[in-house]
Formats: C-alpha cells, structure tokens, sequence
C-alpha cells in the first residue's frame, strides 16, 4: 500500500488516511509504520488552512481554485475538518456537488471530515493526513473547516498560510468574527463579490483593511492582505491565490517556514506525549481509582485542584 501510496495512488491515499484515523489498537501500530515510512517523501507542499463562517463560500471557492490549479497542472488534495455534528449531516453531501469539478478530476483529492471520533487530537491527525497527501505528491494541500471551536487553532497549526474567507456584511459581519481568527489569518478575502453585493463586498474589504490595521501583524509578516472575489463568478480568485503564494515563498526564502514548521511539529508532539501519558496512566487501576477519590475531594471543595493533581501523579510514579 505504501509503494501505492508514492506512486500517487488516490484509493492507497483514501485508505492510508483511514488507517492515520483509526482508533482500532492494530491500525494504531500501522499508522506509525506507514508514517515512519513516508517523513523522507514529505513536506513538500503548499499547505493551506481555509477558514470562515458556515455558508460563506469555503467549498465553492475551494472548487474555483481547485480546477484553475488542476490547469496549471498541479495536484490538489482537499481535507476537510468539520468538529460539529454538521459532517454527519448536510455538509459532505453540499462538498460533494461543491466541489464536483474536483471529485471528477484525477489530479485532485477530497476527503470530507471524519465522522465520530478520531484517535487523538484533530491538529495531530490532520497534519498526518496532510504528509500522506505529500508522499502522494499532491502539491497542494487545502484544509477547510468552519471557524466553531478548536478547529481554526487546529488548522492554523497544520498550514504554511491561513486564509480567512469572510462574507459581504459590513459593521456586523465583523463584530462575529472572533479577534482570534483575525490574529490567525495571513489573507483574507471578502467573497461573494458579485452581483448586488459587489459594492457592499467592497466596502466590506476595506473595513476589514481598518480592522486588521489595528491588529498586531505576526512576526516578520505585514498586515494581512484584504481581497475581494466572487467563488460563483470566478473573479478574484487568481488574485487571492497570488497574495496566498507570494507569502508562501517569502516564508520559504527567509526560513520562516522551516521555523514554523518545526513549531508546528512540536506542538504536536507535545499534545501527543500529554495524550499517551494520560491513556498509559488510565490503563492503572489504582490510579483509575485513586483518580476518582480525588475527584470527589477536588469536587467537594475538600482539596485543591493543584495538590490533588501533584498527589495523583506522585502516588502514581511510585
Ligand atoms: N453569490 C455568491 N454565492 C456564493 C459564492 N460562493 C458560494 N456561494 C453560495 O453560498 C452557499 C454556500 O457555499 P459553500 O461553498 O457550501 O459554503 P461553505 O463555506 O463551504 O459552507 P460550509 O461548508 O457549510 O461551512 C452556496 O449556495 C453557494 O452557491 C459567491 O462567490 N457568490
Ligand atoms: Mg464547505
């Protein structure tokens, strides 16, 4: 399967990424294998986070820019994180017509969000997917999700540049917007620039110019660029995807990307050591049961959260 896999098969990716999602203790122990075997035939796409309210256009621009890129003659793979109980519903059936130029395309790849759980922590598991995308030597590598949660912390931390798409809507629209996402975002686009809301999608642009003026660029970067652009007409995107890769290359240049990079990468390690060691704890009866003990005194005000955590481990480790 990983010979497959290299070779750029889609259905060795489908199932690769099915095993990197697995809880199942077997295919825990063959998704390490399949990773350890493919680190060396990876990292070497564009990866992006896309991110934005429900309904702002996320997939359809993702199909735009999709087929201009298949065009171009490069290879795209579309992951989607959806933490709400909207994957098991509307959402994939709305991805698949979409984003139907990809599915039909064989130089593209879309995955919809798992359903039900996966093992570990979303950011850990997408960035897994993202390099077995790599070894299939997809160039590209979309990550879609809604801005609800943890997913656009989850996102940002798996892509190179974060594109926020936000709606024609003016004073309001903004206020939703979480300062948090602000702060994330590397580009953002206005989309639905077309038709009546073309102007409103403009004015739009240039508050979030304002807004984002105010907001503290990240290191090395200058204020994220505002752009309009229509993902049903098609206007505005070769510009958005411009801005999207002329950061990309001056991350790449200065070694901001490695940099980020391996941040990025040890983040995950650090969330998936704090994961392990709790799992390999829980599996501890007497710690099981020294842990609820606890729980009823920290519950019941009879002991502090920090002293009982200390006592619990330090009973633990002997
Ligand atoms: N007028 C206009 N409508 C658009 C544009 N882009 C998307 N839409 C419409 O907006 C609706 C939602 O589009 P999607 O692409 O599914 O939005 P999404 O952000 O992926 O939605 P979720 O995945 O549910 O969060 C659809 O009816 C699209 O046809 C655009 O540029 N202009
Ligand atoms: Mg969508």
């Amino acid at each position: 399967m990983i010979d497959d896999l290299l070779a750029g098969d889609r259905r060795a990716l489908a199932r690769t990424i099915t095993t990197l999602e697995s809880t199942n203790p077997d295919d825990r122990l063959r998704a390490e294998e399949i990773l350890e075997a493919i680190l060396p035939h990876t990292g070497s796409a564009v990866r992006v986070g896309i991110t934005g309210t429900p309904g702002v256009g996320k997939s359809t621009f993702i199909n735009n820019l999709g087929v201009r890129l298949i065009d171009r003659d490069q290879r795209l793979a579309v992951l989607t994180i959806d933490p709400s109980s909207r994957s098991t519903g509307g959402s994939i059936l709305g991805d698949k017509t979409r984003m139907a130029d990809l599915a039909a395309s064989a130089n593209a790849y879309v995955r919809p969000s798992p359903s039900g759980g996966i093992a570990g922590g979303i950011a850990l598991r997408t960035h897994e997917a993202v390099m077995a995308c790599e070894a299939a030597g997809f160039d590209v590598v979309l990550v879609e999700t809604v801005g609800v949660g943890q997913s656009e912390t989850a996102v940002e931390n798996v892509s190179d540049v974060f594109l926020l798409l936000v709606g024609p809507g003016g004073g309001d629209d903004l206020q939703g917007i979480k300062r948090g996402i602000m702060e994330m975002a590397d580009v953002v686009a206005v989309n639905k620039a077309d038709g009546d809301q073309h102007t409103l999608a403009l004015q739009t642009a240039s508050e979030y110019q304002n807004a984002l003026s105010l907001v503290r660029p990240k290191s090395g970067q200058g204020p994220a660029p505002v752009l309009a652009c229509s993902s049903l007409a098609g206007s505005g995107i070769d510009e958005v995807w411009e801005a999207v890769t002329e950061l990309h290359s001056m991350l790449s240049t200065t070694g901001m990307l490695a940099a980020k990079r391996r941040g990025q990468t040890l983040s995950h390690f650090g969330s998936e050591v704090q994961r392990l060691l709790l799992a390999t704890a829980r599996r501890s009866e007497p710690f099981r049961d020294l842990h609820d003990t606890l729980s009823t005194e920290v519950a019941e005000g009879r002991r502090s959260v920090a002293a009982a955590a200390r006592h619990l481990l330090g009973a633990h480790s002997g």
